[in-house]
């Protein structure tokens, strides 16, 4: 149109006619004039105030566009935090209900519409005697899942290692050792479920024999088998727990008879043969020969017989002959010449609870000179860790490589979620800046573990995670045996921080527990945590483990104090006991040398001075 127009002027017009032919465009346009460049383009001014214009306008849409968008975003977490506290409000409500008080979500509680005076006293009043009612409902919610996982395994597999939920019987994967009425003893009695206990107690008393024509697994029979029994002695002071304890660790014993003293992984509990499978090309395993001082010396102290000690003793004797800089050993060890027969370091499977218990050993011997040499280890091995920390992208979630040699692999275990808690327990006795170092990398790993649950559609944990460039944490074996690293790591960290989100996290993990893994006949695991495919085993640590320490997440300090209580890698608490009367011989001298005297005159001191604090009760 405005080419027609121009054509039309440019065809030639008479003086006089202008205004006319000004006139023209205008009228016989539908486009305002200020709609054309030329208007601008011929007066500056008026383009200069176009753009004065266009860059105010596009700022002033941005400057909204940012403050919708802030305010979105604000409004989302102020209803995040809405959602969270009418959540804690139902679990409060819920938990009232149960105990025949009454709460109204929408109003006022019963109290404010009585006087002033009257419902501020009571108010006090109820405050006082509930006293953080929502940590008390979780606790009875973790209590009756125990009892319902108690009560299954009673009904289906009662005598059995194990219970298989879904096909509603009992397997044996330790022998027929009853491991699960083992590690539930002390559960069962922290919980307070007294004749739940009492049966298990009489079930040890009349039925346990191990004289079993079976090939053991040396740590799992330490850990789960001879931890419970001297947990349940701690706890009860009956003298059949101990009696049961020595038993069994005198028919594991042969296996610590090899060249070097480290023992091996397997034993037949009745010959007493003892080997190393094929599936560690004939080593012995880190954290199976690195995870049996805390049993085999905790029965020294209590029997007063220093033969089990010198044997795991002697273990970590040889170790320290290889013992490298960074304090970090190889998976595998060669049980005649006590070397090293792989590079792969690693803190989730087979390396684990070898560090775990460096620093048990020292607190269970109460940190005296006799055991410094433990905790100087585990330092040692706290140096190199730093080794292994690595971020990753985008979200920086802090998590713990594997090495094999010199080269990185961007891998974690969920057993390695374990670190978390030994960190924060570690630093106890240490100088303040490693202290806060510690304290530091236990939160950021805590994080990062409860990520592997949250980031699954299940919101529980896979077996292991590969770390990928932008893209964080992705699940590697996907199945969930109903582990408890995580949680174990959540309740130390809760103590040492005190900050109740460790107890929310808890929360959120026990209700994935609940919602996947809960059926009418026990607790499973899943096959796949992508789709929540159920598997056929509830294993003895979830009871031993997993529902303890959310127990204990939900209990007061005071219940296990960790200044009178160690916790074997099985989540079986030992009283700590002093190891002041005891040589320190850390040179290669033939067994026996050490006084039995000695010993017994600090067993014998600790079976007068001991307290059972077991609280919670
Ligand atoms: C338990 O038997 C122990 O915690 C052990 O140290 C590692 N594996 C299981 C639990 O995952």
């Amino acid at each position: 149109m405005w080419s027609v127009k121009e054509s039309e002027r440019g065809s030639g017009v008479v003086a006089g006619q202008e205004d006319c032919i000004m006139a023209r465009p205008r009228a016989a346009s539908s486009w305002p004039r200020v709609l054309h460049p030329s208007y601008y383009l011929r007066r500056p001014r008026r383009l200069l105030v176009l753009v004065v214009f266009f860059v105010g306008t596009t700022f002033l849409l941005w400057d909204r566009h940012n403050l919708i968008q802030n305010h979105e975003s604000t409004l989302a977490k102020i209803n995040e935090q809405k959602e969270k506290l009418t959540h804690k409000l139902e679990e409060l409500a819920k938990y009232l209900k149960g105990e025949g008080k009454t709460f109204q979500l929408d109003g006022e509680d019963e109290s404010s519409s009585k006087t002033a005076q009257q419902g501020k006293s009571e108010q006090e009043g109820v405050e006082k005697e509930i006293e953080d009612p929502i940590t008390e409902y979780r606790r009875s919610q973790v209590k009756a899942a125990m009892q319902h996982a108690w009560s299954s395994y009673e009904k289906y597999a009662w005598g059995f290692d194990e219970l298989q939920p879904q096909s509603r019987r009992g397997v044996n994967h330790f022998g027929g050792l009853g491991a699960t009425i083992i590690d539930s003893l002390d559960t069962l009695y922290i919980m307070g479920l007294q004749t739940e206990f009492n049966k298990a107690r009489d079930w040890v008393a009349e039925n346990l024999h191990f004289n079993k024509n079976y090939d053991a697994s040396v740590f799992e029979t330490t850990i789960r088998v001879l931890g419970g029994l001297l947990s349940a002695y701690d706890l009860t002071a009956e003298k059949m727990f101990l009696t049961k304890a020595k038993e069994i660790a005198d028919r594991l014993l042969p296996a610590w008879d090899t060249r070097t003293g480290i023992p091996y992984t397997t034993i037949n509990l009745d010959s007493g043969r003892a080997h190393n499978p094929g599936w560690t090309g004939g080593s012995s395993v880190l954290a199976d020969l690195g995870t049996e001082q805390v049993e085999f010396i905790g029965l020294s102290q209590r029997t007063g017989d220093p033969k089990y000690k010198q044997k795991v003793e002697n273990v970590i004797k040889q170790l320290r002959k290889i013992f490298p800089k960074d304090g970090l050993l190889p998976i595998y060890i060669s049980a005649d010449n006590g070397q090293p027969t792989t590079g792969k370091i690693t803190f989730g499977a087979m390396g684990d609870s070898f560090y775990e218990y460096l620093l048990k050993v020292w607190i269970q011997g109460n940190k005296t000179e006799v055991v410094k040499h433990y905790r100087e280890m585990w330092e040692q091995s706290m140096e190199g860790i730093m080794g292994l920390v690595s971020k990753s992208t985008p979200s920086g979630y802090t998590f713990l490589a594997e090495r094999s040699g010199s080269t990185l692999y961007n891998k974690m275990d969920e057993l390695a979620c374990f670190a978390p808690g030994m960190l924060a327990l570690g630093t106890e006795g240490a100088p303040p800046e490693k202290a806060e170092k510690y304290l530091t990398l236990a939160k950021e790993l805590t994080r990062t573990c409860y990520n592997f649950y949250m980031s699954t559609p299940t919101k529980l944990a896979g077996e292991n995670y590969q770390f990928y460039d932008g893209q964080d944490m992705q699940v590697g074996t996907p199945w969930n045996i109903l582990r408890p690293e995580t949680v174990e790591s959540l309740m130390y960290v809760w103590r040492k921080t005190g900050d109740s989100k460790y107890r929310d996290w808890g929360w959120d993990i026990f209700q994935a527990f609940e919602k996947q893994s809960r059926t009418p006949t026990g607790y499973v695991g899943l096959r796949n945590v992508r789709t929540g495919e159920k598997d056929d085993m509830m294993q003895s640590f979830f009871v031993a483990e997993t529902l303890k320490y959310f127990y204990l997440l939900y209990s007061p300090s005071s219940v296990i104090p960790l200044d009178k209580w160690v916790f074997n890698t099985e989540a079986h608490p030992l009283r700590i006991i002093p190891r002041v009367d005891e040589p320190i011989s850390l040179e290669d001298t033939p067994e026996g040398k050490d006084s039995s005297m000695q010993i017994k005159s600090g067993s014998t001191q600790y079976l007068r001075q001991r307290r059972i604090n077991p609280g919670g009760r």
